[in-house]
């Protein structure tokens, strides 16, 4: 495959092209490569990893020469708006801003089919897991890895009844990451629980074979939960119980990573209760690797609101060395799974941790106190539910009897649990023995596979049949799409004409989607501003309109609202004319030629004009003029006159005249510029002054014409002065 160019658009086509002979480049986890104490522009970080060779850096790097430092924990994001195709690009862009773990959530339900689906049909909140669409995206994503020069560690779901199934298409398609615990099937999907931790024995083998990390599903119980932050004893044990099951079937504990959550939100003083949940997770399992899944069960739809609770939850994952960082939450609650969205986060995560960077070299975490004691308290409550689990005869029977999810702080217990039966649910009745000569020549298989009765080699089981689908890839089958309708190349058929640049429409989530988002304040209450904002976006021929947030400002003064709505319109890109962007120096290299080449201006209002505030606002410091990089100007005030301002140049050995004008009737400013250009002719020093003029009035093409070297008009700014002024005396000293 090319390699990608930053201006051009991936080529989603190109991508699914030969699709079928694609193969995985490395199987495995990735983490980010650490540097001790690194310098980056004029800062020194202690706990940073490698940088990238192409990312966008946070808008003020502009001032620290665009440096983008990158945290130590890996980054995640979830992408899945239910067309894989689009989310290819969108794994780009979460890749350009530090996402280096992509996780791709399933359509609802994909966990009570017993078999892997084929095609690439559409998802409705989420994408269905299928062959085709893991392929393109990791084919996608190996692209992407080089052009940003990390590893991209890309993720979804080995859960549910196929769990089996998808764990051994995983490890054929060079999958990174997977959620796999038993104990979600059987609290959230009704899987039979005896059914749920076979499967997952032979799931996580194969896990451990292709060396995926693996992430519990503890923090589900939080989520679910009536009071969030009480089952915080019930987490340590979830934990627990898939963290050691799955160490006792092969997973590295390196590879074993518990998806923990900072129980509670604000207005609670959520890190004074959550730290203790965290140290205690962090001194009880301390050997397997921490996933620092946010807080999404108190989350409402203001992104401002859920950014404060990421960036505090964030806090807990610095102070307890979170070793990957979630950062979902800025669209949970309104239900907007936007690219904005996915980029915003990525970059709240990325400011956060770096912000924060070497904090634990100043600071420790209390040994006593409340810290000490709500820690002990909180392992003391997990212990103690693990020894209820064994009087009750084990985990099947603690399940049956409510034990976990229920809404009171253990060991007191409201009896709302979620209780699953031994003999109920999904796929139950389908466990058979194996029996005696049963056969399984397969590598990364659970427990009795009985190949020495066959000739084989318990070692090597696969070789009985020339290897299995993980040494010889010739024998997995591709299925490509099986829905004549619901497939990616029909999708891709009516988004043409906008793929090859030639229309153009708004998009958030799919391709000319057309969707934008309006933001207005409304001076009334909330009910009467949510009915007024769509029928103002009615008015302003917004399709499906909707409110997606809606926050009080004050009762009776007003609402803030945000809508989205879809534009009917089309933009032909080959119909717009587009001004060529003008050139400016950055700040540094204006400041360097000054430094080297010092610089004296003469600067006034010409004429019998009093006008002083424009010329003020391009010399003065304050608000980012001309002095700031080190310009000596000689400021001689309103209404000069030209002769003045000329001699002036003379005397003081000025390198540079800088008149303002601001009248203009009669072209009273024009005259004038060509006034001061043959003043300076006239007594043999143009060759020696650059001659700027400037004004609201100005057109910098006309004032060309006067003779002198350049006009400045509305909207100019000091920095587009000195840009100039810097240019026009380094061709001078070209010459
Ligand atoms: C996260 N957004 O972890 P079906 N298996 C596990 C899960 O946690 C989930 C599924 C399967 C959250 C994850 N959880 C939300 C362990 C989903 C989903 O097919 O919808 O059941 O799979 O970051």
């Amino acid at each position: 495959m090319k390699e990608l160019k930053h201006n051009e658009k991936l080529d989603i086509e190109n991508i699914l092209k030969d699709l079928d002979k694609y193969e995985p480049r490395r199987k495995g986890w990735t983490w980010r490569e650490h540097v001790p104490r690194q310098q980056m522009g004029p800062f020194i970080y202690l706990d940073s990893s490698k940088p990238l060779k192409n990312g966008v850096p946070l808008p003020p790097a502009k001032y620290f020469e665009n440096i983008d430092p990158q945290s130590m924990p890996v980054i995640t994001t979830e992408i899945a708006s239910g067309r894989f195709e689009d989310d290819i690009r969108r794994m780009r862009m979460a890749a350009w801003h530090g996402a280096d773990h992509i996780m791709v959530i399933r359509t609802a339900g994909q966990s009570h089919m017993d078999g892997l689906m084929e095609g690439t049909p559409q998802g409705i909140g989420g994408v269905p897991i299928t062959r085709k669409q893991v392929r393109a995206q990791r084919k996608a994503l190996d692209l992407i890895e080089d052009e940003v020069g990390r590893p991209i560690n890309y993720h979804s779901y080995v859960s549910g009844v196929a769990g089996p199934d998808i764990a051994v298409m995983f490890a054929e398609e060079g999958i990174n990451g997977a959620h796999q615990d038993p104990q979600y099937n059987v609290l959230y999907r009704n899987v039979n629980c005896v059914r749920s931790f076979v499967d997952a024995c032979e799931s996580k083998k194969v896990l451990a074979y292709a060396e995926i990390a693996q992430i519990d599903g503890a923090h589900n119980a939080n989520a679910t939960a009536r009071e969030a932050w009480k089952v915080m004893p019930e987490l340590i044990v979830q934990h627990a119980i898939n963290s050691l099951f799955s160490e006792l079937i092969g997973i590295k504990p390196g590879n074993i990573c518990l998806s923990t959550v900072p129980p509670t939100a604000t207005p609670a003083p959520c890190v004074f209760m959550d730290l203790p949940y965290a140290v205690a997770l962090r001194d009880l399992m301390d050997k397997y690797k921490m996933r620092a899944q946010m807080n999404t069960k108190y989350i409402d739809s203001s992104a401002r609101e859920a950014t404060v609770t990421h960036v505090l939850n964030m806090l807990i994952s610095k102070l307890t060395s979170a070793d990957i960082q979630s950062t979902i939450t800025p669209d949970e609650g309104r239900n907007v799974p936007w690219h904005i969205y996915n980029i915003e986060a990525c970059d709240t995560a990325k400011q956060t941790l770096i912000g924060l960077d070497g904090l634990m070299e100043m600071i420790e975490l209390k040994k006593d106190g409340p810290l000490k004691e709500n820690t002990r308290e909180i392992k003391e409550r997990a212990l103690l539910f693990m020894e209820e689990i064994l009087e009750v005869g084990g985990y099947f029977n603690a399940v049956q009897e409510g034990f976990f999810v229920d809404s009171a702080m253990y060991p007191a217990r409201n009896g709302d649990g979620i209780a699953r039966k031994i003999e109920g649910g999904v796929g139950v009745g389908h466990i058979y023995q194996r029996d005696e000569d049963y056969m399984a020549p397969v590598t990364a298989h659970f427990g009795y596979n009985n190949v020495t009765q066959y000739g084989g080699d318990p070692e090597n089981p696969s070789a009985l049949i020339g290897g299995c689908t993980f040494e010889d890839r010739s024998k997995i089958v591709y299925i490509d799409e099986l829905d004549p309708e619901d497939n990616v190349n029909v999708r891709m058929a009516e988004t043409k004409d906008y793929r090859d640049n030639h229309l153009l429409k708004p998009e958030m989530e799919w391709l000319a989607d057309g969707t934008i988002m309006i933001n207005m304040f409304l001076p009334v209450n909330k009910r009467v501003a949510e009915v007024a904002a769509v029928e103002i976006a009615a008015k302003m021929g917004l399709l499906e309109p909707e409110v997606i947030n809606r926050e009080v400002m004050q009762e009776a003064e007003g609402t803030r609202i945000e809508l989205k709505g879809k534009v009917p319109f089309d933009v032909d890109l080959s119909k717009l004319i587009i001004p060529v962007e003008k050139e400016v120096l950055s700040d540094d290299e204006i400041r360097d030629d000054v430094k080297d080449f010092p610089l004296k201006i003469v600067a006034g209002t010409v004429g019998e004009d009093e006008h002083s505030v424009g010329l003020r606002e391009i010399i003065d410091i304050k608000h980012g003029g001309i002095e700031k990089f080190g310009i000596t100007v000689e400021y001689l005030g309103t209404s000069v006159p030209v002769e003045k301002l000329v001699d002036a140049a003379v005397e003081l050995k000025a390198e540079v005249i800088l008149a303002s004008t601001i009248i203009s009737h009669d072209n009273i400013h024009y005259k004038n510029m060509k006034r001061i250009n043959d003043l300076a002719v006239e007594k043999g020093i143009r060759d020696k002054v650059i001659i700027c003029a400037g004004g609201t009035q100005v057109i910098p093409e006309e004032a060309l014409k006067t003779g002198i070297d350049q006009g400045f008009g509305r909207g100019s700014s000091g920095s587009d002065v000195a840009s100039f002024i810097v240019e026009e005396r380094k061709r001078r000293r070209a010459k």
